[in-house]
């Protein structure tokens, strides 16, 4: 998501960057590929559409416009809203007394399988006894991925074998 995301600000920044003054269009159409790579990058529209709001109402205020680098002031702009999206969040884990259930939800191949080996890790470390539930189901080796990545942590898998239930 973030090298999409990345391509996107930059071709945007490009394309506003060395006009000098800037105008109210072609900020405009710099802003629109933020919204663009933001969306290709899978962030929800509701978001997207509230960051561009904030965006937009704070980039062609006066102060930017008539400033002596517009586009620094606007890739300024992108960053602190972009923090905003992203943040603050809570990330520490609440852990119940006798057993959590941790279940990760994503798009196939956005990290999930490896995040689980993180996250049983991170328990351990803060003295927890993890265990790592095979529940893919669909994909090709996710079973046999997810025990691989439990042997080399030494973290148990556990699996069924011919399941087709991930319940
Ligand atoms: N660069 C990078 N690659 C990652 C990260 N997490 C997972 N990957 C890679 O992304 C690919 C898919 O990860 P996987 O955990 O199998 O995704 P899943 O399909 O959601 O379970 C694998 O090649 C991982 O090595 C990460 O934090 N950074
Ligand atoms: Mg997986």
């Amino acid at each position: 998501m973030f090298d999409r995301l990345q391509e996107g600000l930059q071709s945007a920044i490009k394309s506003m960057r060395g006009k000098g003054r800037l105008s109210e269009s072609n900020m405009r159409d710099g802003l629109k590929l933020v919204e663009e790579s933001l969306l290709e990058a899978d962030v929800s529209y509701s978001a997207v559409k509230s960051f561009m709001d904030r965006v937009t109402e704070k980039a062609l205020g006066e102060s930017v416009l008539l400033s002596l680098d517009p586009s620094e002031q606007v890739v300024g702009i992108v960053r602190d809203e972009l923090v905003n999206i992203l943040g603050p969040v809570d990330a520490s884990l609440h852990l119940d007394h006798d057993v959590t259930v941790l279940m990760l939800c994503g798009l196939q191949g956005s990290g999930k399988t490896t995040t689980s080996g993180k996250l049983a890790r991170l328990i351990r470390e803060g003295g927890g006894r993890p265990m790592l539930v095979a529940a893919d189901l669909q994909r090709a080796a996710a079973v046999n991925q997810l025990h691989v990545l439990g042997e080399q942590l030494g973290i148990p898998v556990y699996s069924e074998e011919g399941a087709t239930d991930p319940v």
